[in-house]
């Protein structure tokens, strides 16, 4: 049996050794911080990803190098398990003692024994598709993966600059190639044709769309929204803005998906394009998230966040399932996070059941999986339906006996094409979203009115250690500081229709402080006073106090 090429992985990690005063975590969506500090990190995730295929068998894996919404100076890298899905959470352990041994020596000691507990065959082969976003410090960070992948002889496939999305598609699709549950032809075209060819069956008949404005965050999904606009042709005419994806300092700047959600607003860049009525949309960074929103007839912003979409395409699979004729063999159901508005649980639960779970998109899609459709959404945009392999079976063998049974199997059969079963999509999710605008004949009006959001307010605390901050019940309380909870809850307490909780964030630096309650002014209140309590439980300098709102 081969062992490890040590001399080989020394040679290359001595190019890239590691900040010594810095400690990485791989967190709710990789590791992700400055992308100035993030080589050394990028190595060792090129051996991790090689290991991890090993331990698979040579199945591929895939590793993404993007910090999302994240501003442009961050970076990060995320691996993508076989199925196209977020990396085993055991991994993830694995992956941050790797990225924190202290120099050469100790990572080649941790990499021994990562083989060892994990009893990795290294002569098995190891198969990696990567990609990166827009980026600036993306090519170089790129070029201290390949030492990574080089290092343990990776067969490894530049998937180039693409979106998230995108790389989780290939990575079901690379390793479901030939087999009965292939995915789909393993390119970006691939992912192209399978989504345009879904959505054009969908619209057949309808009437012609209204164009949409898309703001691509001046992120990578500028380019996957114009080459997809290519495809969709008139089907949907997309009007993209924020498309710089090289001017400096443009990514997720005033634009894109979280820019919208936590600001309450459009993007500046869009003021004299939204007129009352027009539908528009904004990506993030790497296209994995969506947020809707549209100006009322008085020219008020309204927005039609992940809460809204999980209503909106919840209860128009349910009716799908219904006319199949599918009713009570196919069970719906629906997973939020603690930041879902109470008014989108409250209007959710009263049709379909509702599960909440702990923030980032493992927790969520894990979750769905549990259902034979599972429709998952964090408010924040991030979101997909997925579809178990027994309801695809259902829908395979189903026996429609009216015509207007068969016609919504085969739009069943048609979303499963459309939607990206691998992870949130935006551009996937934009598509699904105007398929149910059209079958409905719904504007953002009709869409905005299915239920009414209660006033939140979000907000960010920068404090000087926020892993003081443990959670418990999928994140919705505290159990450390002790004490703050009872705190927090006795001010909540004051509140008409009141809620707060506070997450040290996986992805920034920061605590993150969410409150809802029925005026606007009280939800800013209480998140501002809870946002107050955090800060002073850091012994900070209450003069100084660096509250940020966003
Ligand atoms: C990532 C995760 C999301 C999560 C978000 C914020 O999004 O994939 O599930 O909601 O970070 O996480 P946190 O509040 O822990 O910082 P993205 O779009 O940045 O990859």
């Amino acid at each position: 049996m081969s062992s490890l090429p040590v001399s080989s992985i020394r040679a290359l990690a001595d190019l890239h050794p590691k900040p010594s005063n810095l400690r990485f975590q791989y967190g709710t969506a990789g590791f992700r911080t400055l992308g100035s500090t993030l080589e050394s990190v990028m190595f060792r995730v090129g051996v991790l990803a090689g290991l991890r295929s090993k331990k698979l068998d040579g199945k591929t894996i895939g590793v993404m190098v993007t910090a999302s919404h994240n501003p442009e100076a961050d970076n990060g890298v995320k691996l993508v398990d076989p199925r196209g899905e977020m990396l085993e959470a055991s991994w993830e352990g694995h992956a941050t003692v790797l990225a924190n041994a202290a120099d050469t020596d100790a990572f080649i000691e941790a990499v021994e024994n990562l083989v060892k507990t994990m009893k990795i065959d290294v002569s098995k082969p190891s198969r990696v598709v990567y990609a990166r976003d827009t980026r600036p410090s993306g090519p170089q960070l790129i070029a201290s993966l390949e030492d990574g992948f080089q290092a343990i002889n990776v067969e490894a496939r530049n998937a180039g600059v693409t979106t998230t999305p995108i790389l989780h598609y290939l990575v079901r699709a690379i390793n479901t190639k030939g087999t009965k549950d292939a995915y789909g032809e393993d390119s970006e075209e691939g992912y192209m044709n399978k989504l345009s060819s879904a959505f054009k069956k969908l619209i057949a008949g309808k009437p012609a769309s209204p164009p949409l404005i898309v703001d691509c965050a001046n992120g990578v999904g500028a380019q996957a929204a114009a080459e997809l606009s290519a495809y969709l042709g008139e089907t949907l005419p997309l009007i993209l803005h924020n498309t710089a994806t090289t001017a400096p300092g443009a990514l997720n700047n005033a634009c894109g998906a979280d820019f919208v959600k936590t600001q309450q607003k459009p993007p500046p860049s869009l003021a004299s394009h939204l007129k009352p009525g027009q539908r528009a949309c904004s990506l993030d960074g790497d296209a994995d998230r969506l947020m809707y929103y549209y100006l009322d007839e008085r020219s008020q912003f309204r927005m039609l966040d992940g809460d809204k979409i999980a209503a909106l395409v919840a209860a128009f699979i349910g009716d799908l399932v219904k006319a199949a004729g599918l009713d009570g063999q196919v069970r719906v159901g629906i997973v939020q996070t603690a930041y879902a508005n109470g008014g989108s649980t409250k209007y959710l639960s009263e049709r379909l059941p509702v599960r909440c779970v702990s923030t980032g998109v493992k927790h969520l899609h894990h979750a769905a999986e549990h259902y034979d459709i599972g429709v998952y959404f964090e408010a924040n945009g991030h979101g997909t339906v997925l579809f178990s392999p027994e309801t695809l079976t259902k829908f395979a063998e189903h026996q429609p006996s009216t015509p207007a049974q068969s016609t919504a199997v085969n739009h069943l059969v048609n979303l499963t094409q459309l939607i990206n079963q691998t992870v949130g999509d935006a551009l996937s999710d934009m598509l699904f979203v105007e398929v149910v605008l059209a079958h409905k004949s719904y504007s953002g009006f009709e869409w905005d009115s299915l239920y009414v959001d209660l006033p939140n307010r979000l907000v960010k605390v920068v404090v000087a250690d926020r892993n003081i901050f443990k959670t418990t019940d999928a994140e919705r309380r505290l159990v450390s500081p002790p004490g703050l909870q009872a705190r927090i809850d006795e001010l909540v307490g004051k509140y008409d229709s009141g809620r707060a909780f506070v997450r040290p964030s996986g992805t920034e630096d920061v605590v993150r402080v969410y409150a809802e309650a029925r005026g606007k002014a009280q939800a800013d209140e209480l998140a501002f006073r809870v946002a107050g309590m955090v800060y002073d439980e850091t012994g900070g300098d209450l003069a100084q106090r660096p509250v940020e709102f966003l």
